[in-house]
Parts: C-alpha cells; structure tokens; sequence
C-alpha cells in the first residue's frame, strides 16, 4: 500500500491552543488520523514546534505554517512512498526538512505524518495499531501507570516548584487494578485537602489537583497519607513518582525552592532527593536536576539510582545522542519518551529501544497540552517500555489514552507488565 494522499488541518488541544491534525489515505483506501501534543514546561533541546508567531490569531500560536507544510511540501515528497516502511517514511521527512532540530518544516507537522501513516498502514494491515507499529523485538506488555495527582510548577500556577507528584502502583497484578488503585489515590488526595482546607475549585493542567500547598514537602506527606487512606501500602502496593522538572527553577548554578525556603547547589538538591526518598515512598525521580547539568547527573544515580529509578525528560529530550552520552557517562538509569521532542516515530522507538537494551527503564509519556488521539497507549505496548504516563484519571485527553489501554486489556492476549524496584 502506498502513500496516495495527505491531509491536515489545525484543531485545539487540552489547553485552548492550536495543533496539527492529519489525515492519511492509502492506495487501497486505507485512512488514518493522528493529532499532535504539545508541552508546557518544554526542554531547550526539543524538536521544534513550529507554530506561526502571527499575534493576531491565537496570541501568535496558530499552526498554520505546520498545516501547509503537511499539504504542501511533506505531501508532494512522502505520495507513492510505501506506507508499510515507517523507517523510510520517517526518514524522507527527516531528509526533507534538512535540520537538526525541524525546525524549518515543524515537528509537529512532521509528527502529525508518521503517525497518521502508521495508524492508515494498520487500517490497511486489518490488525490493532499496537500490532502494525515497528516491531521493538522485545514483548508486548500492557505498561504499568504512572498517574498525576498533584501539579505544581508551570502546570498549576507555580503553587509549589515540583511539577507532578504521581502514584506509580507497581504492586498490582493488572493494569485495571492499577489504574483503579491510581483512582482510589486521587480520590483520597481529594478528600485530604479538603479536609486540610484547601480550595479545590478545579484541576490543573494534567487534570490532577493543584491547591496552594506551602510546600513540596507537604505534597509528599499528604501523597503518602492518601496511598493509606486509599486502602494501600506505600512503597509496596502504590509507591510515588515525582517530576521535579528542576530545569525551570534552576538559575546560575542555583535550585531554587522558594517555597522550602531553600537556595540549593546541585549537591545540596542531591542530598535534598535523598532525604526526602529516605522519608517518603518515592521510588521514581525525574528531572531530579537540570537539562544540562551533565556533571551532577552521575552523582545523582550514584546516591539514589540502587532504589529508584532516574529519569530524565528535559535532560535526554528523547534525543538518541543525549541518552548514549548518558549511557556512557551513567548519567541516569530510565529515560522519558515524549514523541513531539523528537519527531518521528522512528526515532521515538530508537530512544526507548536503545534505553532498554542499556538496561535502563523507559517510560513512555504523554504532553501537558493534549488531544483525544489515544496513540500513546498502543505506542507503550509496541515499545515494550513497561510504563506510561499520561495525566491524571480525569479529562478526556487522558482518559482517551487510559481507556484505550483497558479496551486493550479486555481484549486480551497481552502481558501486563510488572515493575520491580530491588
Ligand atoms: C513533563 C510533561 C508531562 P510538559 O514534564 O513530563 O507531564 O509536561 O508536556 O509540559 O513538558
Ligand atoms: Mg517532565
């Protein structure tokens, strides 16, 4: 089956802005959709998202120029490709848009192409997407969750400096248990502010709560009591997950955390990490530093990397030459995987292979600014990576990658995946 045409258009994403839709067909008729993502508290070293910069639409964030770029030039280069080769799809793209960084075509519009072939080659193939996608050689698995519960930082109006507080229930035999257990903690958490006397009167951006604590710390304690409250044991059935997405308030050499009154060096963050997984049932730490601070990173995995898993997101970008210098220098022991920072399918699939054949972990993840396109959920399963994080349990945008899963779970057939922390 061949690439016969290509389509696209803008859409709104989770938070109001613009995306890029694209719509593939095939030769035989085969069609097939996907819509891009699109982060908040980005890395510098991202692909880029082109967006058009004209203020009187959108503020400036239109993708329009993405759109044209889809219609015009990807089309003309990528119609009579054979749409079974997402490597050499992937590729021409690459090629045509003659960058390091796409920044001259967009990764969003180019991302929009790979997947919006790859789901019209599954339609082609008659098999589930998740079956269609480049095969990872290593066994399908039904990813553990990783779930939003509390947000700071750049997705809640800088409340508190730690971007996500998760629960990561690695204790549970399926992933529809662990997605309830997730529930059950978000739940509590709910009931616990209240209580305490915070004003919840929304969600925040990944759809999880983001009251006006005083502090990081008393996210972690009232995470921890939310687990107990839920029904479950901390560190064994539920454990937590943060993202610390430090790079944002990391200046001069300085982590600043306004609101533990505390001004710290990379070795005082370090220690700061330690205590608090010594105190707390944390068991994940990513972006624990910042996206270039390479010299900290090793001490980092030395002091913590025996009990939990290190990941960088912001740091290794899904980027494959950032994650081999970070193999080669033991930088971190788990890499994110974010399509949109890098682009391709192909390249995403590089990452997350490379990280696991390296003995590190890789979680597959979704955008702050998302849509209804549930592609992550058949992604994680075809990476084999073992865990996904997507939001909260409430908002479509979230729920569309959620329910994808436990429809896949229902059907049957594939392994959940298990997750050990020694
Ligand atoms: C992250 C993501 C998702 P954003 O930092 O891991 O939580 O946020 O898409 O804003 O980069
Ligand atoms: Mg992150």
């Amino acid at each position: 089956m061949k690439i016969e045409s290509l389509n696209a258009w803008e859409i709104l994403d989770s938070r109001g802005r613009p995306a890029v839709a694209v719509e593939a067909r095939l030769s035989d008729g085969s069609v097939g959709q996907a819509q891009t993502p699109s982060g908040a508290s980005t890395g510098k070293h991202e692909a880029v998202e082109l967006r058009d910069g004209d203020a009187a639409r959108y503020g400036g964030k239109g993708v329009l120029r993405a759109v044209s770029h889809v219609k015009g030039e990807i089309a003309a280069a990528v119609t009579g490709l054979d749409a079974g080769d997402q490597a050499g799809l992937d590729r021409c793209m690459i090629e045509l848009d003659g960058t390091a960084n796409k920044g001259r075509l967009g990764a969003n519009a180019i991302l929009g192409v790979s997947c919006a072939v790859a789901r019209a080659a599954a339609v082609s193939r008659g098999v589930e997407l998740y079956r269609s996608l480049p095969a990872s050689g290593r066994p399908l698995t039904l990813p553990v969750p990783m779930v939003n519960i509390f947000s700071g930082g750049h997705h809640a109006a800088h409340n508190i400096e730690f971007q996500d507080f998760l629960a990561l229930p690695l204790g549970l035999p399926r992933f529809s248990e662990a997605l309830r257990a997730a529930a059950a903690v978000h739940t509590a958490a709910y009931e616990l502010c209240v209580e305490a006397g915070y004003v919840l009167t929304g969600v925040a951006d990944e759809g999880g709560w983001g009251p006006r604590l005083k502090s990081n710390e008393e996210a972690l304690a009232l995470l921890t009591r939310a687990i107990e409250r839920a029904g479950y044991r901390p560190g064994e059935d539920v454990a937590i997950a943060l993202d610390v997405a430090s790079t944002h308030f990391y200046k001069d050499g300085v982590y600043h955390l306004r609101s533990e009154g505390r001004r710290l060096d990379a070795d005082g963050m370090i220690s700061q990490l330690a205590g608090w997984c010594a105190r707390y049932p944390v068991l994940s730490i990513e972006d624990g530093l910042a996206e270039d601070d390479w010299p900290h990173w090793p001490e980092l995995t030395r002091r913590l990397g025996g009990r939990a898993q290190l990941i960088g997101d912001d740091f290794f970008t899904t980027n494959l030459a950032r994650v081999e210098r970070g193999i080669r220098e033991g930088s971190a022991n788990a890499v994110l995987v974010k399509m949109n920072q890098i682009g391709t399918l192909t390249e995403t699939l590089e990452v997350s292979g490379r990280a696991l054949a390296a003995g590190w972990r890789a979680v597959i993840s979704a955008r702050s600014g998302e849509t209804e396109d549930s592609f992550l959920a058949d992604l994680a399963i075809a990476s084999g990576a073992g865990q996904i994080k997507v939001g909260s349990v409430t908002r479509s945008e979230r729920l569309a990658k959620w329910n994808r899963l436990l429809e896949l779970e229902a059907k049957g057939g594939i392994e959940y995946a298990r997750l050990r922390f020694s």
